[in-house]
């Protein structure tokens, strides 16, 4: 790996990020990419313990992991983007002041899970969650836009769900079809936003008052979830 790429992946490291890559965006219209060539993905996971505790309902604690590990993103690219400006790059951090939350069509211009799989990071499982081998799917992500000629990864464009349906089983909206993800099919063919925005509202108000979207329950099925939680206990 050049010096560059080990310092700008080391300094998220250091940061706090659990896993980290970089990825060629190219191939993606260069509106939504900002005329940016490369993009960095960024991911921190949640406690095992705060996963487990989301078996029948989002916990209060779930919710206060997903704001703090928000917040340890928008720190860690927005730091990460510096550093690479000061040496003279252009960098765009997608914080979530700059990208929004998809609020209106549940759509973004480049969703960190694009950026994610061109990284290399991991897959969309059934689930339209970005699947790792490391951290399953309790994750949060963010990314950075850049022309800093870093070493990219080489891109995930086939999911590794195989015949698995728990999280189609699982889901009490009944938003998952259950059809395997390939890096053309768009999310809308496989998993309805809609049904599964209602239901987390719903979940989210029985489970801690509401006054969030988040559910969850898709995370803590997923077998790589699961498989991550034995890994991470024989460290
Ligand atoms: C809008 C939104 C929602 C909406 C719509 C969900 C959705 N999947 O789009 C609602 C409110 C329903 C929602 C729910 C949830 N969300 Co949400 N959501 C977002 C948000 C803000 C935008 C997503 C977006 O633009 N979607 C547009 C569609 C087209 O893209 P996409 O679904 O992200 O993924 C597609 C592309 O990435 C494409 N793709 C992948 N690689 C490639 C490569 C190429 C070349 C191309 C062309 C396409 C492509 O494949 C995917 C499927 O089609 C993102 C944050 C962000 N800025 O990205 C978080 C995000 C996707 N949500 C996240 C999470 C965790 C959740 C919830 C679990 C909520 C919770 N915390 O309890 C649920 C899970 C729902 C689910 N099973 O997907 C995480 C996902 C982490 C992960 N492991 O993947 C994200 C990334 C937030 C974050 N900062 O970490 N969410
Ligand atoms: S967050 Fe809940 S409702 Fe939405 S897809 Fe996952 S399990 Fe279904
Ligand atoms: S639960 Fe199974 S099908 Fe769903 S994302 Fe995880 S591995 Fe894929």
């Amino acid at each position: 790996m050049d010096n560059l790429t080990e310092s700008i992946k080391n300094s998220m490291y250091h940061m706090g990020a659990s896993l980290a890559g970089i990825g060629d965006l190219t191939e993606l219209p260069p509106e939504v990419r900002h005329n940016m060539p490369v993009g960095i993905s960024v991911a921190v996971a949640y406690p095992e313990e705060v996963i487990r505790g989301i078996a029948d309902l989002p916990t209060k604690e779930y919710h206060n992991w997903y704001c703090k590990l928000n917040e340890e993103l928008d720190k860690i690219v927005t730091s990460s983007a510096e550093e690479l400006r000061a040496l003279g790059y252009a960098a765009i951090a997608q914080t979530r002041a700059q990208v929004g939350n998809g609020e209106l069509e549940n759509n973004t211009a480049l969703p960190h899970k694009t950026v994610a799989t061109r990284a290399g990071l991991g897959w969309i499982g059934k689930s339209a969650l970005l699947v790792t081998e490391r951290y399953g799917t309790m994750i949060r992500l963010s990314s950075i836009l850049t022309d800093a000629p870093l070493e990219t990864a080489e891109p995930v464009n086939q999911s590794r769900c195989g015949n698995c349906r728990i999280c189609t089983d699982a889901c009490p909206a009944g938003a998952i079809s259950g059809e395997l993800w390939t890096v053309g099919l768009y999310r809308d063919e496989f998993f309805d936003p809609l049904k599964c925005r209602k239901t987390a509202r719903e979940r989210a108000r029985q489970g801690f008052g509401g006054g969030s979207t988040i559910c969850g329950k898709c995370i803590e099925v997923c077998p790589y979830t699961r498989r991550a939680w034995k890994h991470l206990a024989t460290q």
